[in-house]
């Protein structure tokens, strides 16, 4: 693992680990962008090396020895949603939670239906186990995974189209958390081949959150581990 420091403003103690391609990731760098913090930014490949999440070093810091892991001065949090929050209430603008409670709640649901039930679907171990020890052909894996996103993401574009705090985004016209968690997503399913089309809500949030700043530098393409 090797640190490169990015300057955007302040915060020089705050540690990003992380890898470009991780959607978990990408939402936390969304969420730090937004907020203008800039960050040390330590790759961790999830595959070099046997994957460097496993290794010792990482692992004293992370026991279920996933990215992305922040340290602001030594208070290690890992987890997106809980790194979010905790960026939220620490620096609280831009708000990333709408200010009503029935609005965070709601937030909180479109966040977790990513975080907890699509995303981990397709998570690398997972799909690890099911071509190592299942024994499944590549072509099976990739079907597991298009079956889950799409079951996902259909209910979330269907829950959103009928929504009435439906904004530009997926709540009003602020960025919220549940862009931070929604745009990730989409760039998996595309890397997943699966035609964003059939969620045209989605498609159309993840495009406005896209033309911002904040979210255009969070891409995986522009991280400096990118291959
Ligand atoms: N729920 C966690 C998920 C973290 C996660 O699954 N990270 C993936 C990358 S997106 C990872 O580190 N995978 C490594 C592996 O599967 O070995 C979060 O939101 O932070």
């Amino acid at each position: 693992m090797t640190s490169t420091k990015r300057t955007v403003r302040v915060d020089e103690d705050l540690v990003l680990y992380n890898f470009y391609r991780s959607s978990a990731a990408y939402r936390t760098r969304i969420a730090l962008n937004l907020k203008e913090l800039s960050y040390r930014y330590i790759p961790v490949h999830l595959m070099k090396e046997g994957g460097q999440q496993f290794k010792a070093e990482y692992r004293k810091m992370n026991p279920q020895q996933l990215v992305p892991l922040l340290d602001d001065q030594g208070f290690q949090v890992s987890q997106s949603m809980a790194i979010i929050e905790y960026l939220d209430e620490k620096h609280p603008s831009p708000a990333l939670m709408p200010s009503t409670l029935e609005g965070r709640a709601r937030v909180r649901q479109l966040s977790l239906a990513i975080c907890c039930d699509i995303h981990p679907l397709q998570n690398l171990r997972v799909l690890k186990y099911l071509v190592e020890t299942l024994k499944l052909t590549e072509e099976q894996k990739l079907q597991w995974v298009q079956n889950w996103l799409t079951i996902g993401l259909k209910a979330l574009d269907t829950d959103l189209a009928q929504h009435p705090t439906r904004g530009i985004y997926c709540f009003g016209d602020n960025v919220t958390m549940a862009d931070c968690m929604l745009v990730p997503q989409m760039y998996s399913a595309i890397r997943f081949e699966i035609d964003t089309n059939q969620f045209p809500t989605l498609k159309k949030i993840s495009d406005n959150c896209e033309k911002l700043t904040a979210f255009a530098n969070a891409h995986p393409t522009q991280q400096i581990d990118f291959e």
